[in-house]
């Protein structure tokens, strides 16, 4: 559907607009009493969630690519069917093709409080079925109130079992990465990066020195970003997840990244719900059978 096509289906003066960036990326903008999120159809990636009165609680790449062929960087990018490199095919794109692909919006309603809830979906395609030989319907629904909850959920339509993992990679913005802490990830055990040597976290919160990438297994509570610069913290909970992902690459990776400034690792943080362990928490999904994965995000 072009923009005109979709701004007289959904649109609405003054609180729901599609627009066209200058590469060929739709993004609908949300503006209601609680808020304004940017939601990009490309990837159902949201780029912006602003509460009233707040600077941004998403963090987003002053060099991201805009543009169809690339994943964004920031905002929430949508990892499935996999999570990390692909295990068996390098490949193929990392964090899987949902984040590389153009969504379809389903409906747009204000729920009732006046929070807007935006559905976008998405199914096989010649693209997925070249990466990954299985049918689906994946809907991802982000409600833009006070809380952000984002919603993926999958099912298979297929006549075969399938199994998936997938992340809500989350990039939150603070004011600074030596600054701030996280709490709720005491005693839980973690690997760090790929290597499978299994450490547990003992220090009450965690603060950043170095480049971290931390996945916490078997951890189902929240996560709360304490930023004393930006005087705020930031409560992410979440749903349908075993697995914690606490990731920022610190300043030689980021002068890897073409898409990140090499101060860029300075301002955010990624703290990201996800199913991503062959043998511990793929999700397995029989024919017919859904899964969500779920966060929701608030300033408390
Ligand atoms: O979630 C952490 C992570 O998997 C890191 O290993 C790092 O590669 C990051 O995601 C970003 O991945 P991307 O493919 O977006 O560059």
């Amino acid at each position: 559907m072009t923009d005109q096509q979709l701004n007289k289906q959904f649109g609405v003066a003054d609180k729901i607009y599609f627009y066209r960036t200058e590469l060929d990326i739709t993004v609908v903008s949300i503006i209601n009493q609680y808020a304004t999120a940017n939601i990009s159809l490309h990837g159902a990636h949201i780029i912006s969630f602003v509460p009233a009165g707040q600077k941004d609680i998403l963090w987003m790449s002053e060099k991201s690519a805009f543009e169809p062929a690339k994943a964004i960087r920031g905002g929430i990018p949508i990892c499935f069917p996999w999570f990390g490199p692909h295990l068996t095919d390098k490949t193929k794109p990392q964090h899987g093709f949902a984040r590389l692909q153009q969504w379809d919006v389903l409906d747009i309603t204000e729920a009732p409080g006046g929070s807007t809830v935006v559905s976008l979906s998405l199914r096989e395609s010649p693209f997925s079925l070249s990466l990954w030989p299985h049918t689906f319907k994946a809907i991802a629904e982000f409600k833009i109130g006070k809380i952000l909850e984002v919603k993926l959920t999958v099912t298979n339509t297929s006549d075969q079992p399938f199994e998936y993992s997938d992340a809500l990679h989350t990039y939150f913005n603070i004011s600074d990465i030596s600054a701030i802490k996280i709490s709720g990830l005491a005693n839980c055990s973690y690997y760090e990066a790929f290597d499978m040597d299994l450490k547990t976290q003992e220090d009450e919160v965690l603060s950043f020195k170095t480049e971290t990438n931390r996945r916490y297994i078997d951890h189902y509570g929240e996560c709360i970003i304490e930023d004393p610069g930006f005087k705020r913290n930031i409560r992410s909970t979440k749903t349908g997840s075993k697995v914690t992902v606490v990731w920022n690459p610190w300043e030689a990776t980021s002068k890897t990244m073409g898409d990140m400034t090499s101060d860029g690792y300075k301002t955010f943080v990624c703290a990201e719900p996800a199913n991503a362990y062959p043998g511990i928490d793929m999700i397995q999904l029989a024919p017919g059978a859904s899964h969500t994965l779920s966060t929701s995000i608030e300033i408390v």
